[in-house]
């Protein structure tokens, strides 16, 4: 059985995280995702609108997620590749490359992002209506 981590914050979970759990489903048989607590969004600048638990829920409750964690650091990565016996770091292709020197420990697997929809995007598309 292999395994696969994943990383990101699912502000407003949507369809484009859906789809990128699916596909990498599709490749391993068991899916890690390690989300973003709120205090690490705003190391990594990001303020998200729905908070840590809830965005934990929406991600617990995909069926595609087989396990849920919190990512606090930047750094915790090889621990956590180490302690799940992670085979594939997997991200959308808008990390391409970022992660390579994780290559020594794991498969490190960028995936194509869902085009057309973002966080942003719908923040954007409320308040134009
Ligand atoms: N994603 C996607 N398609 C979209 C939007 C996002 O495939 N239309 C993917 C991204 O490539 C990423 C994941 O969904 O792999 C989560 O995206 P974000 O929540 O924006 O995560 P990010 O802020 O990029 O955090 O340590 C890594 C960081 O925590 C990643």
């Amino acid at each position: 059985r292999t395994v696969a981590l994943t990383y990101g914050t699912y502000d407003l979970f949507h369809i484009g995280h859906v789809r990128l759990f699916e596909r990498i489903r599709q490749r391993y048989d068991r899916l890690i995702v390690a989300v973003s607590t709120d205090q690490f969004n705003a190391i990594k600048g990001k303020q998200s609108v729905v908070p840590f638990e809830d965005r934990v829920a929406m991600v617990k409750a995909c069926r595609y997620v087989d396990e849920v964690i919190a990512e606090e650091a930047w750094n915790q990565k090889p621990r956590d590749i180490r302690a799940f016996g992670v085979d594939a770091l997997v991200m959308g292709s808008d990390w391409t490359d970022r992660f390579n020197e994780f290559k020594t420990l794991c498969d490190v697997v960028y995936l194509p992002r869902t085009e057309g929809v973002s966080t942003t995007e719908l923040k954007a598309d409320v308040l134009a209506r």
